[in-house]
Formats: structure tokens, C-alpha cells, sequence
């Protein structure tokens, strides 16, 4: 093997139209729910990792910030996957850039474990498959196992207890419905106080809810697929916003209490509600944080842009595109 070895690669986030929410295992990440998401041209991840001789311990800096404790952890964790794989114990440098706020409920970590995954398997000179990018990003953080892929994507649920019929697939590529955008509302670059990987499992845990919304799944997973087969976004926007609902839902009858939203949410989701009522195609969606994300169809973009412009607490708007799958490139961070 060579004494070093270094690859970059970037990543999209993506959204969740079906959300992925409470885990089957929470060791190897397999999920209790099938789900289904958009991968976002306008959010990504991109990361540089070299494993090298010299490096004593793996390191990793954020957005030029250094990174020690649970984070660093949970990295080193992932890196000893593909380590096994690769048969190597060279420790790495990493470092890594987002173009948006970590952990304020903007899927950072969708992006963040998929970028890693392909860059340090890449770095390695493993050459794999999509489908087992997928697992390996899987076990990093869920949702990553999604943002291999550009366009629309599923990451089924699998149902063997050693995680290999768990992993995403595309649906159809970026190219299929290029008019479909999701308008991003930042309202706070706050971090958020539960992680989703605690709120989901409070979640399950715990609520009375929790057993009826695993029993809705197959039906929106069946709706949105058919939603995108006939570029229908009244039916994808609508199922998507109720499945967000529901999510959220089983979030606020576990104990603790778990409410993601902030006033400024409520006050964005009224907004849309009112929308709709006057028969613009606007629908939201919301992860475990309090961002707000609108579906819609490029030709209602700016009249919908135009009447979140009204609302002072929106700090940031960011309007993407179906986006492309993970890719390795060539421009190092280091
Ligand atoms: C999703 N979320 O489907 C759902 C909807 C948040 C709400 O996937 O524990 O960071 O690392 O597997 O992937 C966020 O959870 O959780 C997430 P872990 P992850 O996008």
C-alpha cells in the first residue's frame, strides 16, 4: 500500500417525503420504516480525508473548526468500518466544509456520511458499488444511506438482522422532474437540543402514537411513488406534508415531550396553510429541528418566495433542485 493516500468527494443533503424515523437496531442503523427523499442540489457536504503513515490518530476539523469528544467518536467509529474493509489501520486527517449550518435540522449528517464514506473508500482504493456505499453510509447516520444517490431515492427498510437488505436505490435520476424545487427556510443556526438519534428512539420508546404511524408507511410510501411516477405534485406534496405531521406527532406524545418547532415554524406553517387554502401548490415538510422546507413546482417559486419574503423571522432561504449523486473530485480541501 502507498504511505498516503487522499481523496475529496461531495455530497448532497437530502429531505425526507417519507421520513425515516426510530431504528430497529440501533447498532448497525436499520430502521423500523421503509422512506423516501429528495436529494438537494443547493446543500452539500464535501470532504477531504488522507490516511498516512505519519498521522498518529485520526483528526477532523468542521468548516476549520477542530473536532474532538462524541463527534470525533462517532467519525473514528465509521472509519474503523471501512478500515475492516480495506484491511488497513492507517489513522486519517479529515477535514470537511458544509455550505450550511450543522445540526440545526438541515440533514447535515446525511451529507457529512455520505461524503465520508465515499471519500474514505475512495482514499483506500476500494472500488464498490453503490448499493454497498449505501450500507456503509448507513451505519454512520441513516438518512446518509440516501444521499448516495441524486434525484429521488428509497432506502428500504430491509428485513435481515444483519443489515444487508438495508440500503437506498434511485427511484428516478435528478433529470425526471427538474421543475420540482424545495425552498429551505432557515429560521436559527442554533444547534438543536435533541438530536434526532435520541428523539427517535425517545419516540419510540414511549409513544402511544408511535405503533400507528409505522402502520401508515406502506401507504405513503406507495402514494409518493405513484406521485412521482405521474409528476403529480398535489398528491406528493400533500403526502409528504401529512407524513411530516405524523412524524411529529409521535415526537410530541413521547415522554419527554419532544417539540422540535419554534414559534417562528407554526408561524411559517399557517403561512402555507393559508396558501393552500387559496389554491397555491405549496406544502411543508419539517425534520427534528424547527427548519421549514416548501415543495413546490418552479412555475409557483416566485409568488410563493414572494409571500415568505413577508415573514421577518426567515433568516436564510435556500431554493434547491433535485440534486446529483455523491461524486469524488479532484479539488482537495488540504
Ligand atoms: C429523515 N430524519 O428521514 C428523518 C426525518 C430526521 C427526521 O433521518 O440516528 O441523523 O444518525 O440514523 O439520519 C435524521 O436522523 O439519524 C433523519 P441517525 P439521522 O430524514
Amino acid at each position: 500500500m502507498k504511505s498516503t493516500r487522499k481523496a475529496t468527494a461531495i455530497a448532497n443533503a437530502n429531505i425526507a417525503l417519507v421520513k425515516y424515523w426510530g431504528k430497529r437496531d440501533e447498532k448497525i442503523v436499520l430502521p423500523e420504516n421503509s422512506s423516501i427523499s429528495i436529494t438537494l442540489d443547493a446543500l452539500n457536504t464535501t470532504t477531504t480525508i488522507e490516511f498516512n503513515e505519519k498521522q498518529q490518530k485520526d483528526t477532523l476539523k468542521i468548516n476549520g473548526e477542530n473536532i474532538s469528544g462524541e463527534e470525533l467518536k462517532k467519525i473514528i467509529k465509521h472509519l474503523d468500518i471501512i478500515r475492516v474493509i480495506a484491511g488497513t489501520k492507517l489513522k486519517a486527517r479529515i477535514e470537511s466544509t458544509n455550505n450550511f449550518p450543522k445540526a440545526a435540522g438541515l440533514a447535515s449528517s446525511a451529507s457529512a456520511f455520505a461524503a465520508l464514506t465515499l471519500a474514505a473508500t475512495t482514499a483506500l482504493g476500494l472500488k464498490l458499488e453503490k448499493k454497498q456505499l449505501s450500507i456503509i453510509a448507513r451505519q454512520g447516520s441513516g438518512s446518509a444511506s440516501r444521499s448516495i444517490y441524486g434525484g429521488f431515492v428509497e432506502w428500504q427498510r430491509g428485513e435481515k438482522e444483519d443489515g444487508s437488505d438495508s440500503y437506498a436505490y434511485q427511484i428516478v435520476d435528478e433529470k425526471y422532474w427538474p421543475e420540482i424545487r424545495v425552498i429551505v427556510l432557515q429560521i436559527t443556526e442554533q444547534e438543536k437540543k435533541v438530536k434526532s438519534r435520541e428523539g427517535m428512539k425517545i419516540t419510540k420508546e414511549t409513544s402511544p402514537l408511535y405503533k400507528a404511524w409505522l402502520e401508515t408507511i406502506e401507504k405513503d410510501i406507495k402514494d409518493i411513488k405513484q406521485s412521482i411516477k405521474e409528476k403529480d405534485i398535489e398528491l406528493l406534496g400533500k403526502t409528504a406534508q401529512v407524513n411530516a405531521i405524523k412524524m411529529h406527532a409521535t415526537a410530541m406524545t413521547a415522554w419527554p415531550t419532544l417539540i422540535y418547532w419554534q414559534p417562528e415554524t407554526i408561524k411559517i406553517l399557517k403561512e402555507i396553510i393559508e396558501m393552500q387554502e387559496q389554491g397555491t401548490k405549496a406544502y411543508f415538510t419539517i425534520d427534528g429541528g424547527p427548519q421549514v422546507k416548501v415543495i413546490c413546482l418552479e412555475k409557483d417559486l416566485q409568488k410563493i418566495l414572494k409571500k415568505l419574503s413577508e415573514i421577518k423571522e426567515i433568516q436564510k432561504t435556500y431554493v434547491c433542485k433535485p440534486g446529483e449523486e455523491a461524486k469524488t473530485i479532484t479539488k482537495h480541501l488540504f
